[in-house]
């Protein structure tokens, strides 16, 4: 199920500006290719709205708790180790994914994927001493049909 609940716009002026930029057009502000994450607050509940790079591949996305290699890492990374099942905007499409995080070979792959598509990640790991989290977003597992006979309410 999506998270929902009470939208609480970002206090970071640009990042509001650019959550707004697309929702109203579905595209990222200056050209950039940006998708929309949603998760529910980790502490307060509230509806949060993350502006993140677009990463993809075969149907799969990857999200990069980057913080431009800040020391710590960004809230939106705990409100989805605490509640994986989140939205993301992609253009016109609102997908209901579930996160985990990506290891090993399965990390490397991406974080390339990643690299290749914002160089900028790169500088950004260089620059903090934590690992930076890459989580993969896949489609909710399909919900297993009632048993035949199985009263459903
Ligand atoms: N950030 C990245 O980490 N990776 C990216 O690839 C990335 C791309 C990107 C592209 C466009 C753009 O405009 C911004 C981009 N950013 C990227 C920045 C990103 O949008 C976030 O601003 C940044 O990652 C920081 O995330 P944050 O969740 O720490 O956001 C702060 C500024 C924020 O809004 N915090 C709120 C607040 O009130 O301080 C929400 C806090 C929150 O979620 N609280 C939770 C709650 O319960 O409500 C609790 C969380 C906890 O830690 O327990």
């Amino acid at each position: 199920m999506a998270p929902d609940g009470e939208y609480a716009p970002s206090p970071v002026p640009w990042v509001r500006e650019e959550v707004e930029h697309l929702e109203r057009t579905g595209a990222g502000l200056r050209g950039r290719a940006v998708v929309l994450l949603t998760t529910a607050g980790a502490r307060t509940g509230l509806l949060r709205k993350t502006p993140l790079m677009r990463v993809t591949h075969a149907g799969v996305y990857a999200i990069v708790a980057s913080m431009a290699g800040s020391d710590r890492h960004p809230h939106w990374y705990a409100n989805v180790l605490a509640e994986p099942r989140v939205t993301l905007r992609d253009g016109d499409e609102v997908l209901s994914l579930v996160a985990r995080a990506a290891a090993g070979a399965e990390r490397s792959a991406w974080w390339s994927r990643a690299c290749t598509v914002f160089p900028s990640y790169v500088g950004y790991q260089s620059r903090t001493r934590r690992q930076i989290p890459l989580l993969l977003l896949e489609p909710a597992p399909a919900q297993p049909a009632p048993a035949p006979g199985h009263p459903t309410s």
